[in-house]
């Protein structure tokens, strides 16, 4: 999740030639440099001995290739510099940051005091007037630069907004303030019944615990980190709003949304057309599910669903309420080794043609969950980390074998892949990124459902049952419930709840009434009891804490994996979308190879349609669950719907 952006509107430079990504990557996360900084370049060669020119030279790559005049030159020089002292420093908050997630000892300060130091002194280059002062001036004959150029600066002034010098006591106060709240949150114990549970205990209790009292135990057990956060995030709602609005953004969403080149009415705009779209399907599922959990559990049926009675702390994915007869995953995969399932999700992405990961990738990286009775914690939710924006990558993950760790390992591999593949001698460092942040998310996300359906579960040999024989429209309402309902989810409770505590600066004393009016008017859900101020209940959901302003990026990404699902499936494969099976197919790898390997030195929208025919729609999406559409309005003939309009 750490990782930084770069605003880009200019037209598409590298053709993204379709092809796969055989050229060899470099990674990075954060913003520090370091194997190439500290011990240079002969270990980069050595690691990228194919690359003509080392990607981490401050000479430039290919990238520079096109530079001609004497301004442009000038440029380059400053870029070159730029880049060479940000890499380093961005490899050294990166090491600190990963400490600080892997190995949280409780009491112990040395790790925070080791973030904040790395990133301070990464502040102070990024944010620095100087910095900011020929970024500018460069850009003021912007069209005396290379569109590459032009690029990159708008990445440096991007950057420069998050930590400008001219406010450096903010700054600092927000750096302190961010990895506190790390620290709060990862160090936090979960206590059920007095004893303590693991993230992945209440999760799976709350997929499959069906006595209702034990659930609202669960369930509260969840939240009562919460008041643990507030003050913290009162502190970060006014420093993130400070930092960006010295630069003249107006707010910290607006700044965040600007990475897209959208303002934050138009990215509203575009989100509440997706939510409408897919508005009729949920209405559906959310009457389907009020009545198939009154009877399940012998109550009456609720207006609104009560959000201990579904399988997730926030109830964002409501996958694991249907068991589908002959395709029982979550059993196949229990004789699996939690190593297995990253394995087998490399092995999928090298079946397309991909490079194996990296030696660094295992071992550096912090795969499974901390041993019980473990003297120390480390962050329990799911994050891929390009170290050095070289090939230093990485993954936290606290994998154990079921369902949901499956895809989640799937879609943390397509981070890593997509770090993999953009760092190559055509993509600068400060582009390394995704087209945009949603095309990141995306990119896994795709490689998870297409590793859910039976014909590929069958091919890589998990027994399931009947696998490929079980109903279709049992298998078309599980998907539903993971995909469809978690649109509401992302478009609407978490993305207005952090317009508002930004751009409208949310009072903390209506969070949590706030908090519950977006999940009843856009999930359709509530609370098991009154939940007053004394909660912060926002605040147990990662993203608000530590990756702030982007959680609208995953509804985007969902949106886009169908449509790019669905143009991999008819136009690639000749296949039914809703039955595919892409392992081994290196049509597939060279499409989304094509789309990996120019980062962000493409205009999103218009790669989009160079490789799908269209711009962004949720066409796909409505069109892929059509069939339970009708399926679903036939089940719930008779019954009353209680969802309102939007
Ligand atoms: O946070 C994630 C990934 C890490 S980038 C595991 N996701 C969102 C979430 O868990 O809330 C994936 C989809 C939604
Ligand atoms: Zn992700």
């Amino acid at each position: 999740m750490p990782r930084r952006r770069v605003a880009k509107k200019a037209e598409p430079v590298l053709g993204g030639g379709e092809g796969t990504c055989d050229e060899p990557a470099m990674h990075r996360s954060g913003f520090s440099v370091t194997l190439c900084a500290m011990k240079p370049k002969i270990i980069l060669l050595c690691l990228a001995a194919s690359l003509s020119v080392p990607a981490c030279s401050s000479d430039g790559g290919r990238w520079a290739n096109d530079v001609e005049s004497p301004f442009q030159n000038e440029a380059q020089a400053f870029l070159d510099r730029y880049t060479a002292t940000f890499q380093e420093l961005y490899y050294e908050s990166g090491e600190a940051e990963w400490q600080a997630n892997t190995h949280i000892v409780e009491g112990d300060s040395k790790n925070s005091e080791r973030v904040q130091a790395a990133n301070e002194v990464l502040a102070a280059f990024t944010g620095s007037v100087e910095n900011i002062e020929k970024a500018r001036a460069f850009l003021g004959r912007a069209s005396e630069l290379t569109v590459l150029q032009k690029m990159q600066l708008d990445a440096v002034l991007y950057a420069a907004a998050g930590n400008p010098q001219t406010v450096p006591q903010m700054v600092k106060d927000k750096i302190a303030a961010d990895a506190a709240q790390t620290e709060a949150l990862y160090g936090y114990s979960y206590l059920l019944d007095g004893e303590e549970v693991s993230t992945n205990d209440i999760d799976e209790r709350l997929r499959s615990d069906t006595d209702m009292a034990a659930r609202l135990a669960v369930w509260e057990a969840s939240k009562n980190i919460g008041p643990t956060l507030r003050d913290g995030l009162k502190d970060l709602q006014r420093l993130r709003n400070a930092t960006v609005r010295a630069l003249g953004y107006d707010d910290y969403f607006a700044y965040k949304v600007s990475d897209y080149g959208m303002s934050t009415e138009e990215m509203l705009t575009q989100l509440d057309k997706i939510n409408r779209e897919l508005r009729p399907l949920f209405r559906e599922l959310h009457t389907w599910v009020r009545y198939e959990l009154a009877e399940r559990y012998g109550q009456d049926v609720p207006a609104l669903i009560p959000a201990h009675w579904l399988p997730n702390r926030w109830g964002q994915d409501w996958g694991a309420l249907v068991e589908v007869k002959g395709f029982d995953l979550d059993g196949a995969l229990r004789e699996s080794s939690p190593e297995w399932l990253i394995e087998q999700a490399e092995r999928f992405y090298v079946s397309l043609g991909l490079e194996k990961m990296p030696t660094v990738f295992w071992d550096k990286s912090s795969l499974y969950p901390a041993p019980k009775n473990a003297s120390w914690k480390k962050n329990n939710h799911a994050s891929a980390w390009h170290m050095d924006l070289e090939r230093d990558v990485r993954s936290l993950m606290s994998v154990v074998p079921n369902t949901e760790w499956y895809e989640t390992t799937h879609h943390e591999l397509g981070h890593i892949y997509y770090y993999l593949c953009y760092t190559n001698p055509d993509v600068p460092p400060l582009l390394r990124e995704g087209a945009n942040r949603a095309y990141h998310e995306a990119i896994g996300s795709l490689m998870g459902l297409a590793a859910m359906q039976p014909r590929f579960v069958e091919a890589v040999g998990l027994s399931t049952g009947e696998g490929s024989g079980a109903d279709p429209m049992q298998l078309l309402l599980k998907e539903a419930l993971n995909y469809v309902v978690f649109i509401p989810w992302s478009t609407g409770t978490m993305t207005y709840f952090e317009k508002e505590l930004y751009a409208d600066e949310l009072p903390s004393e209506v969070w949590n009434e706030r908090w519950w009016e977006l999940a009843a008017r856009f999930q359709g859900i509530a609370p098991p009891s009154e939940r007053g101020e004394e909660w912060c209940d926002a605040a147990t959901k990662t993203h608000i804490n530590n990756d702030p302003a982007e959680y609208y990026d995953y509804a985007l990404s969902f949106v886009l994996l169908f449509q790019l699902h669905d143009h991999i499936a008819r136009e690639i494969l000749g296949e039914d979308p809703r039955d595919t099976n892409y392992y081994g197919r290196k049509e597939v790898g060279e499409f989304l190879g094509g789309i990996m390997r120019p980062g962000a030195s493409v205009d999103w929208q218009q790669m989009l349609i160079e490789k799908t025919g269209s711009d962004l729609t949720a066409r796909p999406m409505v069109d892929y669950f059509q069939p339970l559409f009708e399926w679903l309005k036939e089940e719930n003939r008779g019954r009353k719907y209680t969802l309102g309009a939007l």
